[in-house]
């Protein structure tokens, strides 16, 4: 049985603009949420670090793509900042911004490394918020324009495109349970609204991508949406823990900005969740008319796995949560590590949607620092990466369509409202000289590429 990844597999790093860029005031740009945040409302990042300088990737991305492209990647995985495209509430396109993000390209494509380029990673321009955010009935509209301005500098060159990165997390988190910028707790009539525009966005950004890239060469271009890989792995193989586990991946939960499906199926299926009318009915009645019509095909869907929750078949009906095994290993962050969440994951995924996945990230925090000798030993994501890529190997080999693996992140970075405490790269960041190195899970990815997985087994 051939379990190695096959030879056309995309690997890759990510990483996205807020987290790493800095210079929030370069080059014409302006401040997103999360710089005004980090400015003004310290107290709302542990222990007030700032995005401000972040990884100063602006001005060091030449040394990070020697670095990436020692790894022995073919795609890197990036955001672009809005607010450098468009600094202010005004249609004139900040070019000197766009400069920046091609250069990047330009170098990446150099090193023989392909762009998959991410145009929403959490950043809203502080323009837009003060007009409402997503909650502006022209929002969809003016991301619009900001997709069209960047696909045409650039789409002569992208291949790959996402619009939108985990709105559960910007919209779930930002505006609904106030845990991250612009820190939020809107009624959830007003959440729901965000997430319909949030879905008319991409749609309008997913034409103007394929219009203005056309225009400009002859280049087909692959556009995707990227979720929060949210997974109910079964606890057997057993056939009846399986359709538990699958249904469950899917329900809308207590929560329904922090599902999937609200997402995806108009996304995907172009229809809303059943259970939407039928349990939020009153809060928002006219979501079919808000949204429709979907008419834009989406290529890809992007899964970004991290964990999962662990169920069986109920006594009568539906999933049960189990027990995670005692001693389960949980990462820096409390996440629990469970690496079929790389089988089940995209399984389910595909079942539903019958598009070819992309795992878009994948990783783990962990307390990493130099040793005496100046390396950074993470034996714990280096044995991360193998559970989780055997696990995948395992769903390929099944038949699943899944097509390349990002993993998160190249660098460490600003985690958000954790700051800097949460190290996910297979980079160590010095963030008091800006020195990077390598951790010894680069080195063990670098070999898993250029052996197609084979020392995974
Ligand atoms: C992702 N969860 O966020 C983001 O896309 C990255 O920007 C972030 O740095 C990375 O994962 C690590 O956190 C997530 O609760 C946030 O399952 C929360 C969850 C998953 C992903």
């Amino acid at each position: 049985m051939n379990r190695v990844f096959p030879k056309q597999f995309t690997w890759g790093a990510a990483t996205s603009a807020c987290q790493i860029e800095g210079g929030v005031l370069a080059g014409g740009r302006t401040f997103s949420i999360w710089d005004h945040y980090c400015q003004w409302q310290p107290e709302k990042i542990l222990n007030e670090d700032s995005c401000h300088e972040a990884t100063d990737h602006f001005h060091r991305f030449s040394e990070d793509l020697d670095l990436l492209q020692q790894i022995g990647v073919n795609a890197y995985r990036f955001s672009i900042s809005w607010s450098r495209i468009f600094p202010n509430f005004c249609p004139t396109v900040n070019s000197e911004g766009l400069d920046f993000y091609e250069r990047l390209v330009d170098e990446c494509l150099r090193r023989g490394i392909q762009p998959w380029v991410t145009l929403y990673h959490w950043d809203l321009p502080l323009w837009l918020h003060y007009r409402g955010g997503w909650l502006n009935p022209s929002a969809p509209e003016l991301f619009q324009e900001f997709a069209s301005a960047v696909a045409k500098r650039l789409g002569d060159r992208v291949i790959h495109w996402m619009t939108f990165n985990e709105p559960q997390c910007f919209i779930g988190k930002g505006l609904y349970e106030g845990e991250h910028a612009p820190f939020f707790r809107l009624p959830l009539r007003d959440a729901l609204l965000a997430a319909m525009s949030v879905i008319r966005a991409h749609e309008l950004a997913t034409e103007a991508i394929r219009r203005c890239s056309a225009s400009s060469s002859g280049v087909k271009v692959k556009i995707g949406f990227v979720t929060v890989g949210i997974v109910s792995v079964p606890a057997t193989e057993g056939e009846a823990d399986v359709a538990a586990a699958e249904e469950d991946t899917f329900l809308l939960g207590e929560n329904p900005l922090w599902s999937a499906s609200l997402y995806l199926d108009p996304i995907f299926l172009g229809r809303i969740p059943e259970e939407l009318p039928q349990r939020f009915g009153n809060v928002l009645p006219d979501w079919i008319e808000r949204m429709l019509p979907l008419t834009q095909c989406t290529d890809f869907l992007g899964l970004n796995l991290y964990t999962a929750k662990r169920v069986c078949a109920g006594k009568e009906r539906g999933a049960m949560k189990v027990l995670s095994p005692p001693g389960s290993a949980t990462t820096n962050i409390g996440w629990e590590v469970v690496p079929e969440c790389m089988y089940w994951g995209p399984k389910f995924y595909y079942q539903r949607y019958k598009v070819p996945i992309i795992i878009t990230e994948n990783g783990m925090a962990a307390h990493d620092w130099p040793s005496v000798d100046g390396k950074v030993y993470d034996p714990q994501r280096v044995a991360f990466l193998r559970e989780y890529l055997l696990q995948l190997s395992g769903c390929i080999n099944d038949g699943v369509p899944v097509e390349g693996y990002f993993h998160w992140s190249l660098l460490d970075n600003f985690e958000w409202a954790m700051g800097y405490r949460m190290r996910f790269g297979l980079i160590y960041v010095d963030y008091s000289t800006q020195k990077r190195i390598p951790k010894e899970s680069a080195s063990f990815y670098r070999q898993i590429i250029a052996t197609s997985g084979e020392v995974l087994f």
